[in-house]
This record gives structure tokens, sequence and C-alpha cells, in this order.
């Protein structure tokens, strides 16, 4: 007998995640929401969002597979009780991360952002390249992306720091942990990634006391959440010349909305929540190791601790 799993995306493409799995897997079904004939025979999910009305009308679900290796798309509250939780750690979404992360540092780092805005203004400015030793890059979240992120940073020559509920381990890096260290980790850094949990112990980390914290004329890059960031404390940091610039991929409400102030900045580059992606192809066989899992009522890799948030 076929095992069914219900898929449930407004981002990502039905077929090419059933086609992934099921040519790996004969024995297992993926469905989209919209076609399951019989909610009962649902017994795993893939979900960015759950689809209307929820996860509830699958009344034998084992086990929930999250689209992302976040979870706050989702709303932990409106889950089945008692459900098991995974979010998604794939190589293919760690690759992303990382390239996104050194494209935007690099295009802070190297003035692109000011020669953008000299071009269209038609301006010739020599500035000497400048020294990556004097332009250290703090990453917030030590986590599966923070620690790629970090090592890679580390890699190309840039000093690196980073911030975490705990210390970590990161070849290069210093590590700095818990809110006692952050005003240290904050003072340290040319430019700030944010690629944290989003929990109510980090949700406004990225505020006005930030920035002041920050050197003068320091950079921001959020690619975490945008609860992450109080986005009129930025603007009014970037108007007042402690921040100089920033890239933002995640925004409090998404799309971000036309009339935002944020696109009126021209310091600010927005992309609309590109940083990560996955490949059904590379990503299918940790979904499929986690149902199999599930539906053997074992624990699921990167299960999340839902009393931790993340
Ligand atoms: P992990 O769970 O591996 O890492 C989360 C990090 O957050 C950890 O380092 C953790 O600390 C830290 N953290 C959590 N709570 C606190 C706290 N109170 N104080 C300090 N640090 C804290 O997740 P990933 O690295 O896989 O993903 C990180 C986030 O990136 C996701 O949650 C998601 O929101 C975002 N993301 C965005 C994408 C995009 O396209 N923009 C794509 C993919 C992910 P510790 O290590 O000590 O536990
Ligand atoms: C994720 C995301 O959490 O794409 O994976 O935001």
């Amino acid at each position: 007998m076929k095992r069914t799993i219900v898929f449930s995306s407004d981002l990502d493409d039905p077929r090419a995640w059933a086609e992934a799995v099921m040519s790996r897997r004969p024995d297992l079904v993926m469905t989209d929401w919209r076609e399951i004939e019989d909610p009962a025979a649902v017994e795993f999910a893939l979900v960015w969002k759950p689809p209307p009305g929820g996860l509830g009308r699958y009344p034998n679900l084992k086990g929930i597979q999250s689209l992302g290796a976040g979870i706050n798309q989702l709303n932990l509250a409106e889950l089945p009780a008692g459900v098991p939780l995974a979010r998604l750690v794939d190589p293919s979404l760690t690759e992303t991360m990382v390239d996104y992360a050194v494209a935007a540092i690099y295009r802070h780092f190297r003035g692109f952002d000011r020669h953008e805005r000299q071009t269209r203004a038609r301006i010739w400015a020599y500035a000497a390249p400048p020294s990556k030793g004097d332009f250290p890059v703090g990453v917030m979240g030590l986590g599966v992306l923070g620690s790629a992120i970090a090592r890679q940073l580390h890699d190309l020559g840039f000093p690196v720091t980073g911030w975490s509920r705990r210390h970590h381990d990161v070849e290069g890096v210093k590590s700095f942990a818990g809110t006692g260290e952050l005003p240290d980790f904050l003072a340290s850094c040319a430019l700030v990634i944010n690629v944290l949990a989003l929990t109510p112990e980090t949700a406004g980390i990225l505020c006005a006391g930030a920035f002041d914290l920050m050197r003068k004329g320091a950079y921001v890059v959020n690619i975490g959440r945008g609860g992450h960031l109080v986005e009129p404390e930025l603007i009014a940091a970037i108007e007042a010349g402690r921040i100089a610039g920033a890239t933002l991929d995640v925004f409090a409400e998404e799309p971000l909305p036309a009339d935002s102030p944020i696109y009126r900045r021209p310091e600010i580059l927005v992309t609309p929540h590109v940083a990560g992606g996955i490949a059904p192809s590379v990503a299918a066989l940790a979904v499929i190791e986690n149902c199999d899992r599930a539906l053997r009522g074992e624990t699921m890799i990167n299960a999340v601790d839902l009393a931790r948030g993340y």
C-alpha cells in the first residue's frame, strides 16, 4: 500500500517535488492538498504554509516537514497537537544562502552600492579599494547557515565574528554568545549579517539600540526573518548617518507593500525573499528520510524544539 504525503506551498512547484520524491520511492505518493481525496490517508506533510483550514484536517498525520529552514511562516499554535515538526536542512539551501551572503557583503565592502548611486548621478568619485582587514563581518546566528556563511567569509579573508545563544567553535571565527556579549559583538563589526532563528527572544533584535552599538557607518544585511528588524528604526539610523546601508531579503510584511518607506531609501537594496533556494532533486533525500522516520514513529532529523522555538 502506498503511503500518502500531502504537499502545500504557494511558492514551490508541486510537480517537481512529487517527481523528486516518487521517482526515488514508488511506495510513496505525494499529492498537492487540492487533490487529496481521502484526508484520512495522509500520514506526512511537506509544507511551506498549511492549506486553508490547517493540517488538523488530516487525522492520521505523523509528521510535518517544513519546506524551509525556518518555521515562522507556520503558525505553531495552529499545528495539530502532538505531531512533530522538522525544519529543512539541505545542501542546496545552504549553498544558495552562502552565495547570497557573499554577494551582498562584497557589494557593500567594495562600495558597489555607492557606485550605483554615483553612476545614476553621473558622479566620478575615486576611492582607493578598501582592505578586508578593515572590514570585520559579524554573523548573527551560528547555526547551520550562519556557520557555513562565517566559514566562507573566513576563507575569503574577512575577519569574522559570530553571535548565537551558545558559543560555537568555527575555525577562524571569534564566537560571542548571549545578551551579555551582544554589545561587544555589535561594536566589533563593519557589517552585520543576520541569520538567526526568529523567536520571542530574537524578535526586533535589529533595532535602534543595536544600531547605536555598531560602528558608525556600518552595514546591515538581513536574511533571517522580517521580524528580526524594526524597519522604521533602520530607516531612522540611515537618515541619521549611523548606518550606511542595508540589504534586506525578508520583511515584516511580505510582499513588502509598494508604499513602504523602505523602497524610498536609496541606501537599501530590497530582494524579494530569494536568499535561499531549495532544489527538490537534492532536498528530496532529506524529506524522504524524515518521512520514513515519522512513519516509523522515530524522531525526525532537525526536529524543532517547540519550547525553544527553533
Ligand atoms: P539553526 O537553527 O541552525 O540556527 C539558528 C541560530 O539562531 C542558532 O545559531 C541559534 O543559537 C541562534 N539563536 C536562536 N535563538 C537565539 C537567541 N535567543 N540568542 C542568540 N542566538 C539565538 O537555523 P539555520 O541556520 O538553518 O537557519 C536560520 C534562519 O535563517 C532560519 O530560521 C530562517 O528564518 C532563515 N532563513 C532564511 C532564508 C531566506 O531565504 N531568507 C532561507 C533559509 C533560512 P545556537 O546555535 O546557540 O542554538
Ligand atoms: C527558509 C526560507 O526558511 O526560505 O528556508 O525563508
